[in-house]
């Protein structure tokens, strides 16, 4: 068995779910094939989505807080095997140890987040407009919820979202990425575990089904499945989006950003460059809140160009499971393939380019390590209105800061921005009603590394989903207005005379 294979069974994975299946996974470290992981039948899903089904009307009827309990022991087993699990997550994504690390720290905060939430799913007490009536709002669990999720934070955006499903009474299957259904049945295994710990949870409450775009198909048309969290591209929420709503189900959909940084000339710029080079290469470009543009006053456009030019020359790109690197690869060639198709499209738009070139193909020669590029244009071109994942970040020059707020919201995509300024009027006039449009807007932090205790999600091409913290768990229950008339007369409502 190779290393990895070890790790899988450390985790509690049985062998023969990734030794001789036909989904062959590789790692984007160096390009090897890592294991052939079993995929599931289109009538297996099927079968998976009734048995879920079947669980979820005995889950709604346990007390949440005891639901929480469930979540509680998975956060336990999220950090006993913390190192193990990012380190997976490392091999399979691409990310540097620090941040496979901090993807499965996420999922224990937001465990925890959904333990506490199991005691408090709170509905109101409305006043009611007759004597003797009281009205209230009831939440209850939803159903089947079919969760999507994407390559670059394969186990973190599943956690979001059945950490609050299961808290909230539903069950849960999870079509992960194909590119990396390794960490996904890790991590299911770990829920086992938890499962086993809880002892009487219906059987089949959680399911992890493998497959490739006709196994979304299946949890997106199929009417048992309650709401259908994807996480992907604008591409795949056009599709996935239309059919959920054809069927009347519900959709949270979590797809592209295209985050800008507003530098002001007030900015304090040595923290300006610090969130700048993290939001633009870390995770190698490839979160969906990484930085894409910058938007610089233009009196400090020059000195702020050539310092990140300076940083980005300096950044240690290479393996990164390698202490000291900040730069792992793209996922695979056609991620850089596509890297290189828009930085020659920035070029036929008048940008200039700093690096963006293949590097260590030497050592490693079947896998993608870019130098992060740096691309000054003199317009918010076709280009760069496109989300292009990959590290690539245009640089744009403003006089006025009206138009720089002009240019960050004049894109399709509206997940996360951030201004970097001390001028207390730009700041709070960017959070306002008439600034950022989109629906993470930061003040002298970058546009990526979100915590989970807000709700996470965007506008516009984005989608318009809210997952993580705050009150994102409404978006896994269902909302009953109840009325109770305790009088022994029968009023009804707006004054309504019928009969005597
Ligand atoms: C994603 O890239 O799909 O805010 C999620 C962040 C992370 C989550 C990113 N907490 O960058």
């Amino acid at each position: 068995m190779s290393s990895v294979q070890e790790l899988l069974v450390s985790l509690g994975v049985n062998p023969a779910s990734f030794q001789n299946g036909s989904l062959k996974v590789h790692s984007p470290i160096d390009g090897a094939p890592i294991a052939n992981v079993v995929e599931q039948s289109s009538a297996e899903v099927t079968a998976a989505v009734e048995r879920a089904h079947a669980a979820f009307t005995q889950w709604r009827q346990v007390p949440a807080p005891r639901r929480g309990e469930l979540i509680r022991l998975l956060g336990e087993e999220l950090r006993a095997n913390k190192e193990a699990l990012g380190r997976l997550v490392s091999i399979e994504a691409g990310k540097i140890i620090a941040e496979g690390q901090g993807e499965v720290q996420e999922m224990i905060d937001i465990c925890d987040f959904a333990v506490g939430l199991s005691r408090q799913l709170y509905g109101l007490t409305i006043a009611s407009e007759r004597p003797g009536h009281r009205m209230m709002e009831t939440w209850h669990p939803l159903g089947v919820v079919g969760v999507i999720t994407a390559f670059n934070f394969p186990v973190a955006v599943w956690s979001w979202n059945t950490a609050l499903a299961l808290v909230c009474g539903d069950a849960v299957i999870w079509k992960p990425s194909e590119k990396t259904p390794l960490t996904a049945l890790a991590t299911h295994a770990l829920l086992e575990r938890a499962l086993k710990k809880f002892g009487d949870a219906p059987e089949h409450l959680s399911q992890l089904v493998i497959g490739q775009r006709e196994t979304g198909e299946i949890l997106v048309n199929n009417p048992r499945v309650a709401l259908v969290s994807a996480t992907g591209s604008t591409r795949m929420g056009r599709e996935v989006g239309p059919k959920v709503a054809a069927r009347f189900g519900r959709c949270i959909l979590e797809l592209g950003g295209n985050n800008a940084i507003i530098v002001s000339e007030t900015a304090d710029l040595d923290m300006a460059v610090r969130g700048i080079v993290f939001g633009a290469v870390g995770t190698a470009g490839q979160r969906c809140t990484s930085t894409r543009r910058l938007i610089v006053h233009s009196s400090i456009a020059h000195e702020l160009a050539e310092r990140l030019k300076k940083a980005y020359r300096t950044l240690p790109i290479g393996n990164p499971l390698e202490a000291g690197t900040l730069v792992g690869p793209l996922i695979d060639k056609a991620a850089f393939d596509t890297m290189q198709t828009a930085l020659q499209k920035a070029v036929e738009q008048k940008g200039i380019v700093t690096g963006g070139q293949r590097v260590l193909h030497d050592r490693f020669p079947d896998a993608y390590y870019v130098e992060p590029a740096l691309v000054e244009m003199p317009a918010q071109t076709e280009v760069v209105r496109h989300e292009t994942f990959a590290p690539i970040l245009y640089i744009m020059s403003y006089e006025r800061f009206e138009d720089a707020l002009a240019l960050q919201n004049e894109v399709p995509q509206g997940l996360s921005s951030a201004i970097f300024t001390t001028n207390l009027l730009e700041a709070e006039y960017f959070m306002s009603a008439a600034g950022s449009d989109c629906g993470i807007a930061n003040v002298n932090i970058g546009t990526s590394g979100a915590e989970i205790g807000g709700a996470f999600g965007g506008e516009k091409e984005t989608g318009g989903g809210r997952e993580s913290g705050s009150d994102a768990w409404k978006g896994y229950m269902r909302r009953a207005t109840n009325t109770i008339n305790y009088s022994r007369e029968l009023p009804l409502a707006q004054g309504v005379k019928f009969g005597d």
